[in-house]
């Protein structure tokens, strides 16, 4: 980096960063314009987006529906954030955060919200009790440590290394070193057992392969080469497991809106929405 930045007394909002999410990106809460949430047909209502944080819910909605529990039937309707419908007024009632994915369970007496989507996969784990383990504090810390870590791979290394408006080898060095010391944290755990939380596939373990998992596999920033993703075998190893679960697959296509047309599922409301609305289906390439 070779400008440097003198802070004014009081930082003010008055340039646009020019990084790739710029024109989302703003100081304040709250909606920006009013927009009814659509509601379907099933329970539960989610409103997202095929990113990383997106991912680990619906994964776990197709987890949950292939143990056979039909009571896990989901509307996944698409949220894109890059045109703020997050700051729709029916979105911020339901994550005042304007973040996907937010869940809407109608199920319960009253609707019941649900937003961040570490307490999504917590509330769905234990309304079906599945996917919780048998060893409840190591699955939790291993939960919670996702969410305290993914920051530094997502809003740290990935913003650098790909979004921002140039490279810059300060931040990139600094959320490299601690991408690659987190994924050594996950490797020597995965020497020690098959799954994070033990010998079970537990709600962590989805939580951190969305992130994690996909980054080892080449998916996130491609970044794959830069970080040396081959060389974490173990996480190599649990990372291969997880992506080749049925239902790892359809939880990453539904709300996906780019990549191959016959991985893109845009809105989930019906099990085989799978095979008849996707886009190489809906939408075939000319
Ligand atoms: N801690 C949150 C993070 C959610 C999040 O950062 N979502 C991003 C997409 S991956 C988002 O909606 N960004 C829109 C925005 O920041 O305006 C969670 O785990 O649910």
């Amino acid at each position: 980096m070779t400008e440097t930045y003198e802070p004014p007394k009081v930082w003010t909002w008055d340039t646009e960063s020019g990084g790739r999410f710029a024109s989302i990106n703003r100081p304040i809460a709250g909606p920006t314009h009013d927009k009814v949430l659509p509601v379907g047909k099933h329970p539960h209502q989610l409103y997202s987006l095929a990113t990383p944080n997106g991912v680990k819910v619906t994964v776990m909605f197709e987890e949950l529906l292939a143990l056979g529990i039909k009571e896990a039937e989901y509307d996944a309707w698409l949220i894109k954030i890059g045109d703020g419908d997050q700051f729709g007024s029916g979105f911020v009632e339901v994550n005042p955060n304007s973040k996907i994915p937010a869940l809407m369970d109608h199920s319960t007496a009253t609707p019941t919200r649900v937003f961040e989507s570490g307490a999504i996969l917590l509330y769905l784990a234990e309304k079906f009790g599945q996917f919780l383990g048998g060893n409840r504090p190591e699955m939790l810390s291993w939960l919670f440590w996702q969410m305290g870590s993914a920051p530094y791979l997502g809003g740290g290394f990935g913003h650098f290394y790909a979004y921002a408006p140039e490279k810059w080898e300060y931040p990139i060095n600094r959320f490299a070193m601690e991408t690659k010391r987190q994924l050594d944290v996950l490797e020597r755990r995965l020497a020690e057992t098959e799954y994070l939380a033990g010998s079970d596939y537990t709600i962590a373990d989805m939580a951190i392969w969305a992130w994690y998992g996909q980054l080892a596999l080449g998916r996130l920033y491609s970044a794959g080469e830069f970080l040396d993703v081959e060389s974490y075998t173990q996480v190599q190893r649990w990372a291969k497991q997880i992506d080749a679960r049925p239902a790892v697959l359809r939880g990453r296509m539904v709300n996906k809106v780019s990549g191959e047309p016959e991985l893109q599922l845009h809105e989930r409301h019906d099990a085989s929405d799978f095979d008849t609305q996707t886009q190489d289906k809906i939408a075939p390439q000319e």
